[in-house]
């Protein structure tokens, strides 16, 4: 799954770490583009940042100037892809770019900074060496169905080392006393933002598994 995320519109990273969490609940593996790279690279850099210790890639690209498409191609090659992210973060511009298609695209809307929505059907598109589907954007997006609260931090890598040194077993890594991963976000090895979007996360998996019976 390559996850695209772009300056514009503005970036929702609650929404990538949950599509994040629940591609990796599925065993599906995930990639971060940043796009739209001639808009700047500081996107790029933030997401190199939150990410470094997330197991996932982060490539910069812009289907403007053309910056990052060889990566993206390499990456792509021999997989089956699905590009997906927020209305207009440019994923069919990226693949017409990729594959000489003619997918429609849009503008976004200056009044709201959001997309419009352009892309309305899931579409895989082969050539000689991509497999890739385009998918509809989306502004929101929710788990679904019930989880038990443990399986959140599992599919987040950068627990996984720290775990065992957590005072209590199991540990949410919230707000425990002796938990390792707090402090390796103290100690700034995690960084505090990814680790402040899974507690949200965590606390919006509890609050339905604690209403399943409802
Ligand atoms: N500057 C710049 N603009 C881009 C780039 N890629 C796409 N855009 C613009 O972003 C807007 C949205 O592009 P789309 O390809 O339609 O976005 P999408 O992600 O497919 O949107 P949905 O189909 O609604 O999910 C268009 O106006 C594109 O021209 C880029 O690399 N740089
Ligand atoms: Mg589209
Ligand atoms: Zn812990």
């Amino acid at each position: 799954m390559l996850i695209v995320v772009a300056p514009e519109p503005a970036p929702d990273l609650v929404l990538t770490d949950r599509m994040m969490a629940m591609c990796r609940m599925q065993g599906i593996r995930v990639a971060l583009l940043a796009t739209k790279a001639d808009l700047g690279g500081a996107l790029a850099e933030q997401l190199r940042g939150e990410y470094a210790s997330a197991d996932c890639p982060v490539l910069s690209v812009s289907s403007e100037s053309g910056e990052g498409l060889e990566a993206v191609r390499a990456l792509m090659r021999g997989e089956t892809c699905c590009l997906t992210g927020q209305s207009g973060v440019g994923k069919s511009t990226l693949l017409n770019r990729l594959l000489g298609t003619d997918l429609e695209t849009g503008e976004i809307s200056r009044k709201i900074s959001r997309g419009r929505n352009t892309t309305r059907k899931a579409e895989l598109l082969c050539t000689d060496d991509l497999r890739v589907m385009d998918t509809a954007g989306f502004s929101l997006l929710e788990f679904d169905g019930v989880m038990d609260p443990v399986q959140l931090k599992a599919v987040y890598p950068e627990f996984a080392a720290l775990e065992e040194q957590c005072r209590f077993q199991p540990c949410y890594h919230d707000t425990e006393p002796g938990c390792a991963v707090r402090a390796a976000v103290k100690a700034g090895q995690i960084h505090p933002k990814r680790w402040g979007r899974y507690r949200a996360l965590l606390g919006e998996v509890r609050e339905t598994w604690r209403n399943r019976y409802d």
